[in-house]
């Protein structure tokens, strides 16, 4: 947002809080925690500083550097931070900001009208933090430094150098008394990078990676904004408009930003922010978003005559189906409420986005009537295709109530009805479901027989979905129903363990099931409820000893140790060769077994990987595959 007329601000605004004592006592309520979350949290705080300077219209440019000796730099070519003495602490404003805790000028008084940044917690928790942290600033014709470490200032604040240039550099080296590990995820951190240059357009972000003697380099600009990131969201996808639909907009002081597209795709991707903040619980700018398209699309739908005067109004949800469309809006104070206070709770931006979004995507459409007949009728295709998934459900509802138990019966279930202590293991065919079942512990875990394929849900739509008797038995087993109706209360086990061959088949299958999780249960995956059973790939047996290998290069290693001779090699080939006692022994008591558990880092980036593996296009998803074969080990998707 452009307010460069913002009130005049100067030293006498910082707003001095608390000290940094309290952040190196208990730096998790600070950051999170001290391990890699924290860590790259670290990183972010500096860079959200930056892009507080971005949209208050002061940043056009800013780079952020993984050093070689692990340090981190981040540069920006802001108005630099104030460096004059501060009134009431008689010290730098500079040495304020980065000494005391939320000092940054964003805590009150005019500094900042718009400030990002969820934990805003300021550069002086990163101070605190950090071994050691040079700071240089460009401002008033001069360059200034100063070194802290531990947060204290070790140098005075020093003239080194005349510039007509503005701008801030801040290098610093995380506290390894603090940090569990320095390691940085340089995927992570420019996946970010990008999604702020996507929300920021016009910015130019650099991510570098300097450690490994390949440095790495990524330079982010999209002068289209968050239209580009629409595009990147669809990219391998077919889609319409050939543009996506952009809007952006301010009233009242509230900067609308909005862009959106259709793909031939059945799924949902609606991403919402505020100030650069993803707002993963939704809220008032969402809410605004989904109930002026709905009403648009049924007013022309009607207005086109693809929906006759006897039809019902189409629903929000068929009307999204296929989208992708993100909304993203900056103002002056916004509220963050919910469990992980990522949902907008401004009650005055509802009625902005939703009179911005009437006019403006109105307009677009009023312009395109080929293009909105098109998503009229997709529309209406999903609203068919949503009355006939109802008529299906009902069916298995009332086979349900016929029957003595609601459970399929396939399902061994557990004896116990915890589901904090429950398991449900997902085992591909009937045999190994078979011994599954006689070598479980049958008071916690549960057994669902998998047979054969299951359906890609990625090129299905629900009705046909719920059609398939494989993913209506999961539905049913695992209680919590699907998309919109889905209810994490109702899981009936918190552990569920996929159990897959370790061949070509099995990962296949084993993909199968992520994707239908990932599309119609994704709580169960952000949520880390789902798991990867890790069968061994060997039996080798000596005398009257028994090794179970998991892996090709222990085979290796077993053998040196203890010698061929007379040593046995079994190496199995699927699940159904090893008989209950073994399977009990290697693959379900907690005991002794390894799982997997399934995490996702980053759904923007888990979207792009199944529609890649699941869906249409054959050529981008055999590129993915080759570029990615040799990580397959790593389960973070
Ligand atoms: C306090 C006040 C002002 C800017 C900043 C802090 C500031 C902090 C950081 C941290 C990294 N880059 C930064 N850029 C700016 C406002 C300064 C003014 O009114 O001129």
């Amino acid at each position: 947002m452009n307010d460069k007329n913002a009130g005049i601000y100067d030293e006498s605004q910082i707003q001095v809080l608390e000290g940094l004592e309290a952040v190196r006592k208990r730096p998790s309520m600070y950051i999170g925690s001290t391990g890699s979350r924290g860590l790259h949290h670290l990183v972010f705080e500096v860079v959200d500083n930056s892009i507080d300077e971005a949209m208050a219209g002061f940043c056009t440019f800013m780079q952020v550097i993984i050093n070689k000796d692990n340090s981190v730099t981040v540069i920006d070519n802001g108005r630099g931070i104030p460096v004059k003495e501060h009134p009431q602490q008689k010290k730098s404003a500079l040495e304020v900001v980065l000494t005391i805790l939320h000092a940054g000028g964003k805590f009150g008084g005019e500094g900042y009208k718009v400030a990002g940044g969820l934990h805003g917690v300021g550069v002086s928790v990163v101070n605190a933090l950090s071994e050691w942290l040079e700071v240089e600033v460009k401002r008033d014709g001069e360059i200034y430094t100063q070194r802290y470490e531990r947060g204290a200032p070790v140098t005075p604040l020093t003239i080194k150098g005349k510039t007509k240039k503005t701008g801030t550099a801040i290098t610093f080296y995380p506290d390894r008394e603090i940090f569990e590990e320095i390691v940085y995820d340089f995927q992570f951190l420019s996946q970010r990078l990008r999604e702020l240059a996507f929300l920021n357009k016009g910015i130019t972000i650099t991510a570098e990676d300097l450690r490994d003697e390949e440095t790495r380099k990524e330079v982010f600009n999209f002068e289209g904004g968050i239209s580009s990131f629409v595009s990147f969201l669809n990219k391998n996808k077919e889609t319409f408009p050939k543009k996506p639909i952009y809007i952006e907009k301010e009233r009242d002081n509230c900067w609308v930003e909005t862009a959106l597209q259709y793909n031939t795709g059945f799924s949902e991707t609606i991403y919402s922010y505020a100030n650069n903040i993803r707002t993963q619980e939704g809220g008032t700018h969402e809410l605004a978003f989904k109930s002026a398209l709905t009403r648009l699309i049924n007013d022309h739908a009607r207005r086109l005559g693809v929906l006759k005067e006897n039809q019902d109004n189409l629903q929000g949800e068929d009307i999204r189906e296929g989208i992708t469309g993100i909304i993203s809006v900056k103002i002056l104070n916004p509220q963050f409420e919910g469990q992980t206070k990522t949902r907008l709770g401004n009650t005055e931006v509802r009625g902005i986005v939703e009179s911005v979004l009437t006019e403006e995507v109105g307009a677009f459409l009023d312009q395109n009537p080929a293009i909105t007949r098109k998503i009229c009728e997709k529309a209406l295709q999903a609203s068919r295709a949503r009355e006939a998934a109802r008529k299906a459900r009902e069916l298995t509802r009332r086979k349900n109530a016929l029957e003595i138990s609601h459970l399929p019966g396939k399902l061994a279930d557990c004896a116990s009805r915890d589901p904090s202590e429950s398991e449900l293991f997902l085992v591909e065919g009937d045999s190994a479901g078979g011994s599954a079942k006689q070598g479980r512990d049958r008071h916690f875990q549960a057994i669902l027989p998998l047979r054969g394929k299951i359906l890609n849900v990625e090129k299905a739509r629900l009705d046909k979905i719920l059609n398939n008797e494989e993913i209506r038995t999961l539905i049913t087993a695992l209680g919590t129903g699907i998309g919109n109706e889905f209810n994490i209360h109702k899981l009936r086990y918190h552990r569920i363990i996929i159990m897959t061959d370790a061949d070509v088949d099995g990962s296949h299958i084993r993909t199968l099931l992520l994707t239908f999780f990932f599309r119609y249960m994704e709580p169960l995956v952000s949520r880390g409820n789902i798991y990867i059973a890790q069968p061994p790939l060997f039996k080798v047996s000596k005398s009257k000893k028994t090794y179970y290998l998991y892996r090709e290069a222990e085979l290796e290693n077993l053998m040196s140790k203890i010698g061929r001779q007379g040593t046995s090699v079994q190496r199995y080939k699927g699940l159904g060769e090893m008989n209950p006692e073994q399977l009990w022994d290697t693959t379900l008591n907690p005991k002794s077994r390894t799982i997997l558990r399934v995490a996702m880092q980053d759904t923007i980036i888990a979207n792009n990987v199944f529609t890649l593996l699941m869906g249409d296009k054959v050529e981008p998803r055999r590129k993915f595959i080759e570029d990615h074969a040799r990580e397959v080990r790593n389960l973070d998707i």
